[in-house]
């Protein structure tokens, strides 16, 4: 079971207030896809992901950036259940999109590296611990159905 301090709260909260999430979530994709091109091996229904200008230009990213981080909003809303609200979640990526977990870690690093550009100064080492701690709880919370 995962303990959050006040203050930790209070540093997801404030990130998760900032963030424009249509903007977040399809700029990390865009970088996942990119750094990591073997996880556009489970889009096939997502066109033309050939080079950097078709997957920014690809709406089917934008739209996945949104409901990617539609799941992250639950799990901000519920930070003391996110492997229980992840659950179906997780056994979607596992038993039906057959996503290898190891990918999971890899949108979460796109995912700081994005939230770091927008804040610049103000991602200070303990903002990044808090906001890691974070994605580190949701990518074990979708990884929990695949044992
Ligand atoms: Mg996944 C669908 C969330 C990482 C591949 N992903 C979905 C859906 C959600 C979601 C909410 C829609 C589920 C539904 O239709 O009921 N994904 C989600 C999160 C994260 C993640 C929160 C990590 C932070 N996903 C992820 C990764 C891959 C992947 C790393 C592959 C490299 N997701 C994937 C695919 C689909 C979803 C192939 C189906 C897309 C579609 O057909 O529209």
């Amino acid at each position: 079971m995962v303990e959050w301090s006040p203050a930790e709260r209070k540093v997801i909260a404030d990130v998760w207030g900032k963030i424009n999430p249509d903007e977040v979530g399809h700029q990390a994709l865009v970088r996942m896809f990119v750094v990591y091109p073997w996880t556009q091996r489970y889009f096939g229904t997502f066109g033309n992901l050939s080079n950097v200008a078709a997957i920014t230009g690809n709406p089917k990213v934008a739209e996945h950036g949104k409901t990617v981080l539609g799941a992250l909003d639950k799990a901000v809303k519920h930070m003391d259940d996110i492997k229980g609200i992840y659950a179906k979640l997780s056994k979607l990526h596992c038993e039906k999109l057959n996503v290898d977990p190891d990918n999971f870690k890899l949108l979460a690093d796109c995912l700081t590296i994005v939230v770091a550009l927008k804040f610049g100064n103000a991602f200070t080492p303990e903002v990044q611990a808090t906001w890691q701690k974070f994605l580190c709880v949701v990518v074990a919370a979708l990884s929990s159905r695949y044992f």
